[in-house]
């Protein structure tokens, strides 16, 4: 399944697209579903594309997929859209993008929107990637727009991450602000047909110099006309370089380490958090307690304090 022949019939994509439905809709499908399928994962390629809404992030995608299927290799596509509670616009144009792939049997494309879950976007992301890797897809794109924290979650979860930007879309240092850049694997700069690529390009290096990347890797700065598919293979090698610096460093089994603890503490603090609302609106002392700071007779930082002391005891922390 590894050599690029289409990972599934039409009736396993069909059983993929339910998985995946029973994961966004109804909270707490996932954890069956992932433990059934868990010893099927960690074996894909995971690469993630963000930047600014319009700067080309899914005409890159197209041309990137087109690249890997050159190279043999069966994709999945997850397009994420954290801003719209329903399937609006960007998603349209994310599929009306990628659509020359719909006929091909080794490519999946999927998308997600914000009123998919109840669980947070980025926790269905996570899921979804890893059904994704158990139906033994080679790599997995996830296109998700960069502006949020929850944006920076979703990234998280790639492998190399791609940041995407185009002259005319804000300069640099508001790519800088945003958290972006000092996740960013590769950097591209789209639309080089434009006017002002060139300073783009020359402002990315002079912030890739000034914020160094955390794992002795150096940036690539790449130049691309996604619309004709000018520098994809700049970007594909790039992306492929990177994959050889993560395995030889060592660092693709420490990103996947910080990976799965972060997905384990975030379980248990979503767990936890939900138990502690339940509690404390129900009776008992937590109850009283809560109570009373709604009454205005105790303080939020005592009242707290008292609640996770009733509900943790001190030695069970
Ligand atoms: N001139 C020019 N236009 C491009 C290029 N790449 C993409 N476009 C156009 O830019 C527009 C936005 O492209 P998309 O690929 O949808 O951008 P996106 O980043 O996925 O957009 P969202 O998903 O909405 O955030 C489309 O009209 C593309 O045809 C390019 O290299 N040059
Ligand atoms: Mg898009």
């Amino acid at each position: 399944m590894r050599d690029g022949s289409p990972p599934a019939g039409a009736g396993e994509y069909r059983a993929l697209s339910r998985l995946i439905s029973r994961i966004e809709n109804h909270p707490g499908a996932a954890a069956s579903i992932i433990a059934d399928l868990w010893s099927r994962t960690g074996r894909a390629r995971r690469v993630g594309l963000t930047g600014a809404p319009g700067v080309g992030k899914s005409t890159l995608a197209d041309q990137l997929i087109t690249a890997a299927r050159d190279g043999g290799l069966t994709v999945a596509v997850i397009a994420v859209d954290p801003s719209s509670p329903f399937s609006g616009g960007a998603i349209l144009g994310d599929r009306v993008r990628m659509v020359r792939h719909s006929g091909d049997p080794g490519v999946y494309i999927r998308s997600m929107a914000a009123r998919a879950h109840l669980g947070g976007l980025a926790a269905a992301t996570r899921d979804v990637a890893y059904v994704l890797e158990a139906f033994a897809f080679d790599l997995i794109l996830v296109e998700t727009v960069g502006v949020g924290q929850s944006e920076l979650e979703i990234m998280r979860l790639a492998d190399t991450v791609v940041v995407v930007t185009a002259p005319g879309f804000g300069d640099a240092v508001q790519t800088l602000k945003a958290g972006i850049l000092e996740i960013a694997d590769v950097l591209v700069v789209n639309k080089a047909d434009r006017p002002g690529a060139k300073e783009t390009v020359m402002q990315l290096r002079e912030m890739r110099r000034l914020v160094p990347h955390h794992d002795a890797w150096d940036v690539p700065v790449v130049e691309t006309t996604a619309s004709t598919g000018a520098g994809v293979a700049d970007v594909w090698e790039a992306i492929r370089r990177h994959g050889e610096h993560l395995r030889t460093s060592g660092e693709l089994e420490a990103r996947r380490g910080r990976r799965a603890e972060r997905e384990v503490l975030a379980l248990v603090e979503a767990a936890l958090a939900s138990r502690v609302r339940a509690t404390v609106h129900d009776r008992g002392e937590p109850a009283e307690l809560l109570a009373r700071a709604k009454r205005h007779e105790a303080d939020p930082h005592s009242t707290a304090k008292a609640i996770l002391e009733r509900l943790i005891p001190p030695e069970g922390r």
